[in-house]
């Protein structure tokens, strides 16, 4: 049977003729590609719209947004005049806050919202938007619904959705890795989308200040519960002496899962002048949705996260407690 998402996307997208397209907070290749794709998209049904994120993407991204059309709500963009005539398309979480300051400027202003996610979450949302939370990524969700309407995909959207693909299931490894993924990538390499390219893009691209901050963070693991949960901090301090990136840093919460024995990795992180976070990653059927649902936040059974209202060393502490009952 098809997917409600599909009817619900189709209805509400008769409706309005012009879309703010959006994803969260410091944007990752899933959601970025999945915004490109999108946004095509709406282009061949005839729609007029406009991606504004909040952060802007990966410095490796700009080749892939090739049209400059990513645009970030810093101090140069203008806000269209007629932004209240357009309705809101939010990919890749179902947390519309998640979005970020685009949330805040723009929240009561536009004329409807919907969703297209693939993270766990509320029954309500899952009824009127297109949530599909056995989906591997918001660009395979993308990638249906140009099936669903029968358009062409062009070789740089399908390298786009190949990179949040392949960014998202960490290279075809991580649970939600199905078929119907593998169905999509190989669609996508043959409309263009080179697995070299993709890898070269990625995973080759990286800055050397990138691996001076990686080099910090693995050094604050520490080993509980007997090897099997792992933590890692990176810290505004680790920052400023490295140079890197932030986003340089988040990836780096896999790192631990590499190691025999440890099933759960929690990274506690802060961006400088951010908010505490707190990543977390597992093997197998430890649920860390449910925790991270519970302190606001969300994500997927295997990897989720929240903002922490606490300090550092408060949110390591209770990070730490809520992991450890997994291995009482
Ligand atoms: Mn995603």
């Amino acid at each position: 049977m098809m997917h409600t998402g599909f009817s619900n996307l189709d209805g509400f997208l008769k409706k309005y003729d012009k879309f703010v397209i959006s994803t969260h907070e410091s944007p990752d290749w899933d959601g970025l590609g999945s915004e490109l794709g999108f946004r095509e998209l709406l282009g061949l049904l005839g729609k007029k719209c406009i991606i504004i994120n909040s952060d802007p993407p990966p410095a490796t991204y700009s080749s892939m947004d090739t049209a400059g059309v990513l645009n970030v709500m810093d101090g140069d963009f203008k806000m269209p005049d007629d932004i209240g005539d357009h309705a809101h398309v939010v990919l890749d979480t179902n947390d519309y806050e998640n979005i970020g300051a685009v949330y805040y400027a723009l929240k009561g202003r536009l004329r409807d919202l919907f969703i297209i996610d693939h993270h766990e979450g509320g029954d309500e949302k899952f009824d009127s938007n297109f949530i599909k939370a056995g989906a591997s990524s918001a660009s395979e969700l993308v990638y249906e619904i140009f099936q669903y309407y029968q358009k062409p995909i062009s070789s740089g959207t399908a390298l786009a959705l190949m990179a949040g693909i392949v960014f998202d299931t960490g290279s075809f490894r991580y649970s939600k890795t199905s078929p119907d993924t593998f169905r999509a990538a190989a669609h996508l390499v043959e409309l263009g989308a080179s697995p070299v390219a993709v890898n070269e893009i990625i995973y080759e691209n990286n800055t050397l200040e990138s691996f001076t901050l990686r080099s910090m963070i693995q050094s604050s693991m520490k080993t509980l519960c007997g090897g099997k949960l792992a933590t890692l901090m990176l810290t505004p301090e680790m920052l400023e002496k490295s140079g890197a990136s932030f986003a340089e840093g988040e990836p780096s919460i896999n790192l631990p899962l590499a190691v025999r024995g440890v099933q759960a990795s929690i990274m506690v992180k802060q961006d400088l002048n951010g908010p505490v976070k707190v990543s977390m990653r597992t093997k197998g059927n430890l649920d860390v949705a449910e925790i991270a649902i519970k302190n606001g936040g969300g994500g997927h059974k295997n990897a989720a996260g929240y903002k922490s209202p606490l300090g550092i060393e408060e949110t390591y502490s209770k990070a730490v407690s809520e992991m450890e009952k997994f291995f009482k």
